[in-house]
């Protein structure tokens, strides 16, 4: 299995892509990022694989430039990665690579320098072209198509992997239906409610292989950073002192609050970059009067934690009365059994008996254990029941 790196995607792919398949980003032309190829490039290039970066809309040197914006460092693959040049000679410029295509305009030459690479690279080579539209908008769409599939035959028999971004301009039927036909997986890229500044989307719309199709997540492409699964609102509710503020702080790589004598007094925020999860974090304090801001910002959000003192058995019927209003809503949560440090504290199975059937992670806030499996659980469920678009 060749893996992807993208966050989710690996999994709803069964693994990954086989040795010998193709898979093809199908990308829509509002999305701003036509290269989502260029982090399975990357992921593949730290996984120490050959790689093979087929390069047809812009020039070999803008690789080190993108590479350096996403925080990757090129130098460092040195041998690894091999560059098929399909750009210098379209614009009359000299090429410093070994693999040149000296006939852009003619698929052939691209048939012609694959085979070169395959007798040259070892086996399981992993091969992503920068812009199969633009090779087609060259060679011809549907002499570019017979010639990408004799491409991907010949890859395939050397059990490598092809990928490619595909931005879906508006070609007819025809030609869409070769392309529905001719790879082996389809991953769409869409801008969320086509609103494209919210972020983007991923659905599985073809998966050749035992997979899960339909699966849709959204995403955002940070620089630096990479491909994120993004989720904009994580909402952390629980009563007066139970550790919502020392778990955030822990979880979040930038994190703001207000706190007076010890107690929070305004909504706190932080941010997360874990798992491959970017996640807006925002704690409501504890205090009573702040409960209707809770059910205000509760509403809204993607996935809810709530915090409680596992040691103080007589707020458990508070976590209830939370349980109880969000259920109702359909919003994911889980409940946080902080301070598992503390005698008396209630274990998973005590608390569960209380409150019914819920999710209770286990975590000690102030010695960092479980917070990020805690986010981790949150997150997952947020993705598995759809409500990653809230927000
Ligand atoms: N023993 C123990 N103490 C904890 C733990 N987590 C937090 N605390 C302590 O509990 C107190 C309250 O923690 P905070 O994080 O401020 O709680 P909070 O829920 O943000 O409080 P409010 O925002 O005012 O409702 C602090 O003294 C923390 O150090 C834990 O896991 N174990
Ligand atoms: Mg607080």
């Amino acid at each position: 299995m060749i893996e992807t790196g993208i966050p989710k995607l690996d999994e709803y792919l069964g693994g990954g892509i086989p040795e010998g398949k193709s898979l093809l980003f199908s990308i829509s032309p509002e999305v701003e990022e036509s290269n989502i190829g260029i982090h399975a490039l990357h992921h593949n290039l730290e996984k120490g694989k050959t790689c093979v970066y087929v390069v047809s809309k812009s020039s070999p040197k803008q690789i080190e430039q993108s590479f350096r914006e996403f925080g990757w460092d090129l130098k460092k693959y040195g041998e690894q990665l091999h560059v098929v040049d399909g750009y210098s000679r379209l614009i009359g410029a000299p090429s410093d690579e070994n693999f040149v295509i000296f006939e852009p305009h003619d698929i052939l030459s691209y048939e012609d320098v694959i085979d070169e690479v395959l007798e040259t690279l070892p086996e399981n080579t992993v091969f992503v072209f920068d812009s199969l539209s633009t090779i087609m908008d060259l060679c011809g769409e549907r002499e570019a198509l017979q010639g990408i599939y004799r491409i991907n035959e010949r890859i395939g028999k050397k059990e490598g992997v092809a990928i490619y971004n595909f931005t879906v301009w508006p070609y007819n039927e025809s030609v869409m239906y070769r392309i529905k036909r001719g790879f082996d997986s389809i991953v769409e890229i869409k801008p969320i409610r086509g609103e494209a500044l919210r972020g983007q989307e991923y659905y599985v719309s073809k998966v050749g292989w035992g997979g899960k199709e339909g699966k849709r997540v959204m995403f955002r492409i940070y620089r630096p950073g990479g491909i994120k699964i993004y989720i904009p609102k994580i909402v952390v509710i629980g009563p007066f002192r139970s550790g919502k503020t020392t778990f955030i702080k822990t979880l979040s790589e930038r994190f703001t609050s207000v706190d007076r004598l010890g107690a929070t007094i305004a909504i706190e925020h932080g941010t997360v970059d874990y798992g491959g999860y970017r996640a807006e974090v925002f704690g409501i304090p504890g205090q009573e009067r702040f409960s209707p801001l809770m059910e205000k910002m509760g509403l809204s959000a993607s996935g809810i934690m709530i915090i409680m003192d596992s040691s103080k058995r007589d707020e458990i019927d508070d976590i209830l009365r939370m349980v109880d209003k969000i259920r109702n809503k359909n919003i994911p949560y889980i409940i946080v059994a902080n301070k598992q440090d503390l005698p008396g504290a209630m274990n998973e199975y005590e608390i569960r008996e209380k409150v019914g059937d819920s999710t209770v992670v286990k975590t000690v806030a102030t010695e960092g254990k479980g917070v990020f499996d805690a986010f981790k659980i949150l997150a997952e469920k947020i993705i598995e029941e759809g409500g990653s678009n809230a927000g």
